[in-house]
């Protein structure tokens, strides 16, 4: 995070374009600014894939919340993006949530754990539930983001066993990713406790380990021929695992 503040301040434009996670809202009930989420104080992404904090993030608001948010298998729920904690910068602020150039997939991730409030997403197995990536119009699961006022929200699947749990959500922004360490990874974790009688389990990753900076969906231009970041006419793969399927 130090050596990506470093580089950025030598690229102005570049400098007040990033987000943060910070709210969580079940089936639409917003549960409040950095309650049961621990966000960083600092909007720079991750770009290096094996960055020891790319599971949870670091620097986070203090006190960090220790509310465990009760969730029910087939709620809905969604993390709400800012440009800043608190959400725009000033008033007008262009780039809340984020800027738009930032286009990538949404990606939420969940890993069983003791204890919500005190694990720090080091050392845990996770396993993907949700992505959303480029559709076949040319809009990206950020847009929907931005259009959203910020929230990305997704249906935690009904199978998941109930438990204590760390919800990971992802964004990652390709808008410079057609260099190797490129793409720009934004994630914040939710502290979460899954209720019903689902017992399915998926694919399990670690972070880091999860990705590699040669992924396709992470070394990969989203421009067209005419420069417009509406995906290469390819299909854009989404990193990671395959999601949970019921
Ligand atoms: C999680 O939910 C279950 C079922 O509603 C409840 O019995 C348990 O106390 C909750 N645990 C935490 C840590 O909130
Ligand atoms: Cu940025």
């Amino acid at each position: 995070m130090k050596i990506s503040a470093t580089i950025l301040t030598l690229l102005p434009a570049l400098t007040t374009a990033h987000c943060i996670a910070q709210r969580v809202r079940v089936n639409g009930a917003d549960q409040g600014q950095l309650v049961g989420i621990r966000a960083p104080t600092s909007n720079y992404p991750i770009q290096n894939v094996n960055d020891g904090n790319i599971a949870c993030n670091s620097g986070y608001s203090q006190p960090v919340s220790n509310k465990v948010i009760d969730v029910k298998a087939g709620d809905k729920v969604g993390v709400q993006w800012g440009h800043v904690i608190g959400g725009a910068q000033f008033a007008g602020d262009k780039d809340h949530p984020i800027a738009a150039s930032h286009k990538g997939p949404t990606i939420f991730y969940l890993a069983k754990v003791d204890d919500p409030v005190t694990s720090t997403g080091k050392g845990l197995s996770w396993f993907k539930v949700a992505e959303d990536g480029l559709d076949s119009s040319g809009k990206w699961g950020v847009d929907r983001m931005i259009a959203a006022g910020g929230w990305s929200d997704f249906t935690l699947p009904s199978c998941v066993a109930p438990g204590k749990y760390l919800l990971r959500a992802e964004i990652i922004a390709l808008h410079s990713a057609t260099q190797q360490g490129g793409a720009q990874f934004y994630m914040g974790c939710a502290q979460i406790n899954v209720s019903g009688s689902g017992s399915k389990t998926a694919q399990t990753v670690s972070f880091p380990g999860a990705y590699s900076a040669t992924d396709p969906g992470i070394l990969v231009s989203i421009y067209d021929s005419k420069g417009q970041p509406v995906g290469n006419g390819q299909p854009y793969k989404i990193p990671g695992p395959a999601k949970l399927t019921c």
